[in-house]
């Protein structure tokens, strides 16, 4: 049994999932099937201080209404294997679209973060978004800025994410006594 904390990256194709994934479990990824599919399953480590965190990176998808094997898969994972923290990749450029994902993964209660990627294209259209605007109208759901393919923003989402598993594993502390 594997007792490290799993974060998912889910979000829209092409969004730069698999960029962060890389990223962040360099060689330390297992890649497989999904079982009794063709859609590759890929699945790494991270040490974050002294903690190790199973990483994985779902495939693309715009809905979790489960019409497509990409949405069943996401949604399957969300809802049966319970990921401490789901890692929602956004791009930036593409903001209202995006959102419609995000509506439906604050619908099923988990923990969420939002990357806020493809910053450099945004900046180049001239957009401007307020990540701290986007994170207090999503309840608080903490949002990080990257350019990720360019290696910028790693150190913040590390630090997010240290920082969001260490206040969950606080707030299940007291159910787990209790159970
Ligand atoms: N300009 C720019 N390009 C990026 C950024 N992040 C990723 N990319 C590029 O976007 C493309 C898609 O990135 P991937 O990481 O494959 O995206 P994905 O979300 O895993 O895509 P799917 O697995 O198909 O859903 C690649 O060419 C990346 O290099 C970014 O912040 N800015
Ligand atoms: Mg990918």
């Amino acid at each position: 049994m594997n007792s490290n904390p799993t974060i998912a990256l889910v979000g829209n194709p092409n969004v730069g999932k698999s960029t962060i994934f890389n990223a962040l479990t360099g060689a330390r990824q297992h890649v497989g099937n999904w079982p009794g599919k063709t859609v590759e399953k890929k699945a790494g480590t991270l040490k974050l201080g002294t903690q190790t965190v199973t990483v994985v990176d779902l495939p693309g998808t715009y809905s979790l209404s489960a019409y497509s094997l990409e949405e069943q898969i996401t949604r399957d994972f969300i809802v049966q294997e319970r990921p401490a923290l789901v890692v929602h990749v956004v791009d930036a450029t593409n903001l209202e679209r995006n959102l419609y994902l995000t509506a439906q993964l604050l619908d099923t209660g988990t923990p969420l973060l939002i990357v806020l990627n493809m910053l450099d294209m945004a900046h180049e259209r001239q957009f401007t978004i307020d990540a701290i605007q986007l994170s207090q109208a999503l309840d608080g759901v903490p949002v990080v800025e990257m350019t990720a393919s360019k290696g910028k923003g790693f150190d913040a989402l590390k630090r997010a994410l240290a920082g969001v598993l260490l206040q969950l594993r606080e707030t299940q502390q007291p159910m787990e006594l209790s159970a």
